[in-house]
């Protein structure tokens, strides 16, 4: 746990107590404040006491008495409407801020000396690979990385700041929305394409809080950025120009004079305007597909600005174990291969998926975001047959109508039976059912790893005797 000492003998609202609640009262109480923690639900108060954090109603104290408010990321600050607690803070001048604010606060705190190194990674999709792939690069160069924000575990939960640590912080527009001290060594933005706009409003709020990665850099500090999409296109041309930051341009797309490419398998460093192959990624069996190029370039220009020595970036590629629920292998059963990609909450995500295989039994379905799958048209051809689930059924069926073969499941349980069943009459020799449903997952699951947790036991029912489990991602 990282000590959180600003507010020592002072009050501080924490509100919303799952990860980042939790992790910021024990760090402000280690730290000497006097925390007042809640939450809406009951059931989560519950679990919070025996948890060891005490719950104490902030709805009915003097507000004027807290010296910050600390919000978890998932609690609205703007749209749909502000949460009630956002409206008494904003009402009371008291200050809004998340749990990556109080962290970075705590980091400028220390002399220079003992400050440790800091990468945040943010982007609409591969943050959580490239954030990982970054951490593991760091570790086989011998380096102490930590691993934390967006990706699951609460950055305050991380261990106690010192000189020699790197900690890789992905950082969603949530968190960044309520983060402005932060200061990043290295600061990567691989890719924008809307996204929660539901929580932002539109997508110049939406970009404008995920452009907040950038401040506080100096002219010692690295920015890397992809430039595939319009969006980052341009904001990597507005860096370069105004020559704060080192600028480290990365396409998936393109050969860059001045940058880092990830193209037809390899990694080309023109960084120093001298392009050099330094990575072949056929070699790196979880960075498979496009959209795993642009991270792996994203992470191998993040890892050189520290300073690692490209050959070390090359190898511990190859020993980089990809991430749960990201085209993760399941199991090959009686010759049909499960892909577990839960994580793809949006279209997007699922077509990096997509465009892995070319031909798939696809589960998908949930809460839709903004424009459902129209965007997957292309992959429809791909399609054996599609299983779809949750809310989303109705609007997806009529999408595919006429263009793929579509079996209304419901549940995911029926999704797996049937999609197992289909795939192993078809007679092709390696059939791959892939879940990656383009979707939230909060109309039948807790959240993507509860719907990803639940497929894999679900596959592994199945297994009887003729399951070859497989780790590798794919
Ligand atoms: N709550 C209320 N009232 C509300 C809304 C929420 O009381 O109106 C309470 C809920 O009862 C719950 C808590 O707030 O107890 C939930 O807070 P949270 O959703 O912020 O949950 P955490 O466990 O703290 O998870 C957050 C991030 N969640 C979100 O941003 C939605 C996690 O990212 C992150 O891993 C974690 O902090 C640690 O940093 C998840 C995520 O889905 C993976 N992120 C989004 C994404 O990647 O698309 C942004």
């Amino acid at each position: 746990m990282i000590p959180i000492t600003e507010f020592k003998g002072r009050d501080v609202a924490v509100f919303g107590l799952a990860r980042t609640g939790l992790a910021a009262a024990r760090a402000l109480s280690a730290g000497g404040a006097r925390v007042h923690a809640w939450d809406d639900s009951d059931v989560t108060r519950a679990s919070a006491v025996a948890a060891g954090v005490p719950v104490s109603d902030i709805n009915s104290r003097d507000w004027r008495n807290f010296a910050a408010l600390i919000l978890s990321p998932g609690v609205p600050l703007t749209f749909p409407e502000p949460h009630r607690v956002v409206t008494l803070a904003e009402a009371t001048a008291v200050p809004i801020l998340s749990d990556i604010e109080l962290f970075a606060r705590a980091v400028n705190a220390l002399p220079a000396a003992q400050r440790p190194k800091l990468i945040g990674v943010t982007g609409t999709n591969g943050k959580s690979t490239t954030s990982a792939l970054i951490a593991h690069i760091l570790k086989a160069a011998g380096k102490d990385a930590r691993l934390g924000g967006n990706i699951g575990e609460a950055i305050l939960d991380l261990p106690p700041l010192h000189a020699g640590a790197y900690y890789v912080i992905e950082l969603s527009s949530f968190q960044l929305d309520i983060t402005s001290s932060l200061r990043l060594d290295v600061a990567v933005w691989l890719n924008t394409t809307p996204d929660h706009l539901d929580r932002h409003g539109d997508m110049t709020a939406y970009v404008a809080a995920k452009k907040r990665i950038f401040l506080n850099q100096g002219a010692a500090d690295w920015a890397v950025i992809g430039v595939d999409d319009p969006h980052c296109a341009m904001i990597c041309t507005t860096l370069t120009r105004a020559g704060v930051q080192h600028v480290a341009p990365i396409s998936s797309g393109q050969v860059l004079g001045r940058g880092v490419s990830a193209l037809d398998g390899k990694i080309v460093d023109g960084l120093n305007g001298r392009s050099e192959v330094v990575a072949e990624l056929a070699s790196a069996p979880a960075l498979a597909g496009k959209h795993n190029a642009q991270n792996a370039a994203a992470a191998y220009a993040a890892t050189r600005a520290l300073g690692v020595d490209a050959r070390v970036i090359a190898d511990a590629m190859k020993t980089f174990p990809g991430l749960p629920h990201r085209l993760e292998r399941v199991a090959t059963i009686e010759g049909v291969r499960f892909v577990n990609d839960s994580k793809a909450t949006n279209a997007n995500a699922a077509a990096q998926a997509l465009a892995v295989y070319p031909r798939v039994y696809w589960i998908a379905g949930g809460v839709a975001k903004e424009g459902g799958i129209e965007d997957l048209a292309p992959f429809f051809p791909r399609m054996a047959k599609v299983y779809l689930i949750g809310q989303s059924a109705g609007d997806f069926s009529d999408v595919l109508r006429g263009k793929a073969s579509v079996t209304m499941a419901g549940n995911l349980e029926t999704a797996v039976k049937r999609a197992f069943a289909d795939a192993k009459a078809s007679g092709e020799p390696h059939p791959i059912v892939l879940l990656s449903p383009a979707c939230a997952s909060f109309d039948q699951f807790r959240s993507y790893e509860d719907r990803g947790d639940q497929f894999k036991k679900l596959v592994l029912a199945l297994a009887g005797s003729g399951a070859s489990m497989n780790g590798d991602a794919a």
